[in-house]
């Protein structure tokens, strides 16, 4: 079988979960959000990754129904933690270039959300610089049409793209998502890259996340600089959902 042929079986027959990975208030140590991240549970191969089959689905519109059924799980999930009285969090969704495009992005959010309950502030969509960067007038509308929801929107592996600082400025964007290269490889420079971005966010009244902290280290950096959020497998990997559960807060 082909991938392509195998991918379209893995949604009929539901071969597809989600993982979530924690990620922490800096200053709070609190769980604030989750990063759901999609596991392909193939019944002959194991686990294969999502690096490995979006590519592949990407090239066709498979990616759409996969991403309709990533967000719709995700909101599900999260409303379920909320309905068994657990601290709310943000669940964080990826999205792929094509399912962005779509003209109709913002009504599938938007019912997604009706039909699962979950409220869209806790709901936060992340894309890349390049989805984000452009001057198209469908992209800037999308944009505005998520923020009117009430739906965050990230801007992941930040740093790694092309941003411009004027579209920077000028949309609506809540989170910029430092990429994990600059959290966890070694280098001199990169210790100066992740200020200047943790300084910029904040001047641009967003928020600023590092991914891939791997190192106590690393979190007395980003707590020194003032980052925000921290997600890495210093604190948690992706997990299931029945793993996330009990590192929620419970406020009943
Ligand atoms: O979790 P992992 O390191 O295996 O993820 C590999 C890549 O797959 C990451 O770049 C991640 O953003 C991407 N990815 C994971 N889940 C999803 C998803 O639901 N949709 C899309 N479009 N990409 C995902
Ligand atoms: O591209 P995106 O940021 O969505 O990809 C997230 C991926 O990064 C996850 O699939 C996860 O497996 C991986 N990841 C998360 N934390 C760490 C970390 O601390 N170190 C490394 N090397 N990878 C991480
Ligand atoms: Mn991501
Ligand atoms: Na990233």
């Amino acid at each position: 079988l082909t991938m392509e042929t195998e991918l379209r079986k893995a949604i009929e027959e539901q071969q597809f979960e989600l993982h979530y990975q924690p990620q922490k208030d800096i200053g709070s140590e609190k769980v604030v959000g989750v990063e759901a991240l999609l596991r392909w549970k193939h019944p002959e191969k194991g686990y294969i990754s999502p690096a490995t089959f979006i590519p592949i689905a990407e090239k066709t519109s498979l990616i759409l129904e996969i991403g309709n059924w990533v967000l719709r799980e995700a909101c599900k999930q999260n409303k379920q933690w909320q309905n068994q009285g657990y601290t709310p969090v943000v669940v964080g969704v990826n999205l792929s270039a094509k399912q962005f495009h779509q003209a109709d992005l913002v009504d599938q959010v938007s019912s997604i959300l009706h039909e699962t309950g979950l409220l869209a502030c806790y709901l936060e969509l992340e894309i890349t610089e390049s989805m984000a960067m452009s001057n198209e007038e469908d992209i800037i509308h999308t944009l505005i049409g998520l923020r009117e929801l009430g739906v965050h929107v990230s801007i992941d592996d930040f740093g790694t793209g092309y941003s411009s600082l004027k579209y920077l400025s000028r949309f609506p964007v809540n989170k910029l998502k430092i990429d994990k290269a600059f959290i966890h490889e070694n280098r001199k420079q990169n210790e100066a890259i992740v200020k200047s971005i943790i300084h910029m966010s904040h001047s641009l009244n967003m928020k600023v996340i590092a991914e891939g902290v791997e190192t106590e280290e690393q979190l007395h950096f980003l707590q020194k600089e003032k980052c925000d959020e921290m997600q890495g497998f210093y604190y948690s990997k992706p997990l299931p959902a029945t793993h996330v559960t009990p590192i929620l807060q419970c406020v009943k």
